[in-house]
């Protein structure tokens, strides 16, 4: 498939997506949904660690809300339903671990997509903003589901209803992302995560996703049995061999993903 709106680089087990749409701040139009959604999948059938990140200024400034015409027809129900939804869940449940690498402003449904990744590291001029309710919605493309989550109910509420910039530093020490890193750093930064997991012990890091991602929904029983369930599936892999060996020998592992 050829993108329009994004680039895709695959290299040596690490997928980048690039939103290419810097002249409004990479907003998300159908096309664009289309194509992330299938750049996801041939990443994950691909690589072994997915980096999403935006050209220019901005990382994604939500829903395309330049086309007047259109947004006053848009049926918002469906969009969100059929554009939206398997784009959002082709990123959260997808097999290899994810980055949103969070260049500039994150706004409405590209705040949201940015938090959907497992990792998300912001350079330090970046903010995420739940801009929704500034044009009279509410949170979606999954906001109502990871705030809560990431950063309590109170927070979530508050940065729903205010729709206040909140900066990378702030987002960072509330527990909505995993780090932010001076702009100067940034680009090492993220690509030095990004391959450290490509070329990790994969096998296990699948599982780590289940795990933390399923404990939402356990008890605390059901969570000890899928833990043994998946630590023992992770105990027959090379990968595991090879990190004891390793430890042992005092030398750095050589992991397989196997
Ligand atoms: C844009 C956009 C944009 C088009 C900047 N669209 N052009 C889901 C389902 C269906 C429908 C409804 O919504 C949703 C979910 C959502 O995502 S709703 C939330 C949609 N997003 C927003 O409300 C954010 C809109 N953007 C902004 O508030 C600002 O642009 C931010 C705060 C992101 C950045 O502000 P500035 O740094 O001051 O940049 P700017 O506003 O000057 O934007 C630069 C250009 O980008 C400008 O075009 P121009 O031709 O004047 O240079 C903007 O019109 C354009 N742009 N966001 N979402």
């Amino acid at each position: 498939m050829e993108y329009q709106t994004l680039n895709l680089n695959i290299k040596k087990k690490l997928a980048v997506i690039e939103f290419k749409r810097p002249e409004v701040l990479n907003a998300l139009n159908s096309q664009m949904r289309a194509e992330i959604l299938h750049a996801v999948k041939i990443s994950e059938e691909s690589a072994s660690c997915l980096v999403i990140t935006g050209q220019g200024r901005a990382f994604c400034s939500g829903q395309d809300l330049g086309d007047r015409v259109n947004i006053s027809d848009i049926d918002l129900e469906r969009t969100l339903r059929d554009e939206y939804l398997p784009m959002l869940n082709a990123i959260y449940s997808c097999k290899i671990p994810t980055i949103s690498a969070v260049n500039g402003v994150a706004a409405g449904a590209g705040a949201n997509l940015a938090l959907a990744a497992d990792v998300v590291i912001a350079t330090e001029s970046a903010s995420f903003i739940q801009a929704f309710t500034r044009i009279g919605l509410i949170p979606d493309a999954g906001g109502s589901y990871f705030l809560p989550r990431q950063i309590g109910a109170a927070k979530a509420m508050g940065a729903s209803l205010f729709a206040e910039p909140i900066s990378a530093l702030e987002a960072s020490s509330m527990g909505m992302i995993w780090e932010c890193v001076e702009d100067k750093d940034f680009e090492e930064r993220w690509n030095k995560r990004a391959l450290y997991l490509a070329n990790g012990p994969t096998q296990a890091f699948s599982r780590v996703k289940t795990v933390i991602k399923d404990s939402f929904n356990n008890t605390l029983e059901e969570q000890l049995k899928l833990e043994s369930k998946l630590q023992g599936e992770c105990g027959k892999t090379f990968d595991f061999k090879e990190g004891v060996l390793a430890f042992l020998d005092k030398r750095k592992p050589k992991f397989e993903g196997r």
